[in-house]
């Protein structure tokens, strides 16, 4: 059942004003509860109004729900006592809940999803979220990490997420910022569906454990509408490094669309960082309205294989293409000042303006990676800096490609930092600056493969 954009406006409105209330109110009244047991913790959050803290003393809580607390006008603030004894959950339920700030505490559990969120006015920061089997590798997990859904204002941010058939889930929500995180030794990152006014940036995407035997389609970012109404509007995706030199195919942004007349409208992708080898760098299907700009999409070595069928019996080997953007079946998009493989193919409404094409091996053609980067990154696991544009060079001064490093990743996993960088934040996630895309939009043709 979709959300009607009048529901969702209206609580946006409220969780809005709630949120600037408790930034500069913050109650003269504001009690610490210390709590050691489930019961205690119950007890804190039965209590507890707006503005309080909860400190969390080294154990275990177990599977928890936090459905039906509600705390209008602010945030109680739970959080581990100890930095370096946390508090471990097991399944974190947060249903309906509001006004939860939850930081640097460990949740882990074989329960699907890990932790779910489908209320608003929430902040989950410095915490870890594992799967069933964590040993830093993916590839025998069947959970999903985190679930954001039915929700509105959420801050995913500065959390380190392992051990996960998934990482993400972002469905039929809005105003959900996804900062800053660290995801690794999982199947699959962030799956997002019917989202609006959201930002996925600053995020560390690195050591994917697909199961190519089991015909997986690793994505770090995939966008879908299967089963969707409407599609993701007013979405940016910034900042985010995909450091994914693997033995494998593993997709940067496949923003893709399997229901026709339903489009993804109204995207920024810009200053991204993909090294890999598969096909989809950033792809765009049913896309109406989109920027696409300074992102760095560079073919690891595994990619010069040049060829998708490399599987092994065990399924931890995949395939290698050249990564690519491609934004032929996608309308209204500006790809500029990008540097990427392969050349890029738009659409006839699209413009594509100021890329470089760097030298692939499988067409032996484009420019060479010393004029460009300086030298060409082939570790597993190259740092950012690798992928700045040479300096000096004629691509820097076009402005192409990346001109400084970001921070990427986990921040901080310490309790107290991590919760009070989310208040630096503000009272709820970045909206992305973009214009509204003009009507009499004219209908973009092609669907996503597979
Ligand atoms: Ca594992
Ligand atoms: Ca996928």
């Amino acid at each position: 059942m979709p959300t009607a954009p009048g529901f969702r406006h209206a609580l946006f409105g409220g969780a809005l004003l709630a949120s600037l209330i408790g930034a500069f109110a913050t109650p003269a009244s504001a009690k610490t509860f210390a709590v050691a047991t489930r019961g205690d913790l119950w007890a804190a959050l039965s209590a507890a109004t707006a503005g309080d803290v909860i400190l969390l003393a080294p154990g275990d809580y177990g599977d928890f729900s936090f459905t039906k607390f509600r705390f209008p006008g602010g945030h109680v603030f739970l959080r581990s006592a100890d930095p370096a004894n946390r508090a471990r959950f097991g399944q974190m339920s947060l249903g309906g809940a509001q006004g939860l700030s939850i930081s640097g505490v460990d949740a882990q559990s074989a329960k699907n999803p890990v932790v779910s969120i489908a209320g608003a006015n929430i902040r989950f920061t410095g915490n870890r979220i594992r799967g069933g089997t964590p040993n830093r590798d993916g590839f025998d997990d069947a959970q999903g990490g985190l679930h954001v859904r039915m929700a509105t204002n959420v801050l995913v941010g500065s959390n380190e997420f392992q051990d996960l058939r998934s990482a993400i889930f972002l469905q039929r929500a809005s105003r959900v910022a996804v900062l800053h995180n660290s995801i690794g030794f999982v199947r699959e990152g962030i799956n997002v569906a019917a989202v609006a006014d959201s930002e996925i940036a600053n995020n560390h995407f690195h050591d994917f454990n697909p199961n190519y035997g089991k015909g997986e389609h690793p994505d770090a970012i995939q966008f879908w509408t299967n089963q969707e109404e409407s599609g993701v509007t007013g979405m940016r995706i910034r900042n985010n490094f995909f450091q994914l030199g693997l033995n494998g195919a593993v997709h940067g942004m496949f923003i893709g669309g399997e229901r026709t007349g339903i489009y993804h409208r109204n995207l920024e992708i810009s200053g991204n960082v993909y090294y890999g080898s598969a096909l989809h760098g950033i792809s765009l299907y049913r896309v109406i309205g989109a920027r696409i700009l300074n992102n760095v999409i560079v073919a690891s070595p595994w990619a010069d294989n040049n060829n998708s069928k490399l599987r092994t019996p065990d399924g931890r080997t995949g395939g290698a293409l050249q990564p690519q953007i491609r934004v032929s079946s996608a309308s209204q998009v500006e790809v500029a000042r990008n540097i990427t493989m392969k050349g890029i193919p738009v659409s006839a409404d699209s413009t594509a303006a100021d890329n470089v094409d760097l030298y692939d091996s499988e067409r032996k053609a484009g420019e060479s990676w010393a004029s460009i980067l300086g030298a060409r990154p082939v570790s597993a696991a190259p740092a950012l800096g690798e992928f700045l544009t040479l300096a000096p060079s004629a691509a820097r001064t076009r402005g192409i490609g990346l001109l400084a490093p970001f921070a990427h990743g986990v921040l901080t996993l310490d309790p107290v930092r991590a919760e009070n960088w989310a208040a630096s934040l503000g009272g709820n996630s970045a909206a992305p600056a973009l214009k509204p895309i003009a009507a009499n939009l004219p209908t973009p043709v092609g669907a996503s493969p597979d």
